[in-house]
């Protein structure tokens, strides 16, 4: 792969309503790496040129120096890797694998214990999404809370965005602008984050306010995109 010191040649193959796509956005954009944009239509069958790219046919796909990178947390990763900055410490530096374990423990927690319960949430109906919603928030408060102890306002104390933010950051866009569109989540999320989980509350507002986070978020046309997949996914049930 490309050495440090030069440019490298990134594509970047996304879709801007895509939250896995938008975490490579995030990591290019902090790192201050050139890329070019290709977008994939997702609304039709993949065509045989991007399925030569991405077999599995998802977005995002990185072409990094003509090495083709799939899986956005990889791909996070890998970019974080081959370009040290504030994003992360290495694990040779003092303490460094013990902050990446940490920061590492942070971003499987939002993906196993609360994302499962945002998207519960936003697939169940009338009563139900109110009472998946309360689950939702509960895990925040349980799990995700006590992690963001110390931040200030980023993971770890950190004044910069690190790798957490990166690969949460289009996740907590949804989470503070959903509840304001009734067929996604309810309202009442937002009131029970900021009285019961003032440490995320605090941070996620740090976090969407990040010109890297919010540079292609379109709140109106992810809602529009996220509702319709929503009522195509629950009609079929
Ligand atoms: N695990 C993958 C998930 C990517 C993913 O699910 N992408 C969706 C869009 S958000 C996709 O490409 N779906 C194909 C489709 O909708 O046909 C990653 O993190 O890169």
């Amino acid at each position: 792969m490309g050495s440090n010191a030069e440019a490298p040649k990134i594509t970047l193959y996304t879709a801007h309503q895509c939250p896995w796509a938008h975490r490579s956005q995030i990591v290019l954009r902090e790192l201050g790496l050139e890329f070019e944009t290709v977008i994939i239509d997702l609304t039709v069958p993949r065509t045989p040129e991007y399925l030569a790219i991405n077999p599995r046919g998802l977005v995002p796909a990185l072409e990094y120096n003509g090495r083709i990178l799939t899986e956005s947390g990889l791909i996070a990763q890998f970019l974080v890797d081959a370009h040290p900055s504030h994003l992360s410490k290495t694990s040779s530096e003092p303490g460094g694998a013990l902050w990446r374990y940490q920061a590492n423990f942070f971003v499987d927690t939002y993906f196993s214990k609360v994302q499962p319960l945002f998207n519960s949430t936003l697939s169940a109906k009338g009563e139900a999404k109110e009472i998946e919603g309360t689950k939702f928030t509960d895990a925040i408060v349980k799990e995700i809370e006590p992690l963001l102890a110390d931040a200030a306002p980023f993971f770890g104390g950190s004044s910069r965005l690190t790798i957490a933010e990166v690969q949460t950051g289009s996740f907590i866009l949804r989470v503070l602008s959903f509840p304001k569109y009734e067929a996604l989540l309810p309202k009442s999320v937002l009131p029970t984050l900021e009285s019961k989980a003032p440490n995320f509350w605090k941070w996620a507002h740090a976090v969407v306010a990040e010109k890297s986070v919010n540079a292609i978020w379109d709140e109106k046309n992810v809602a529009e995109k996220t509702t319709a997949r929503i009522q195509k996914i629950t009609a079929a049930k």
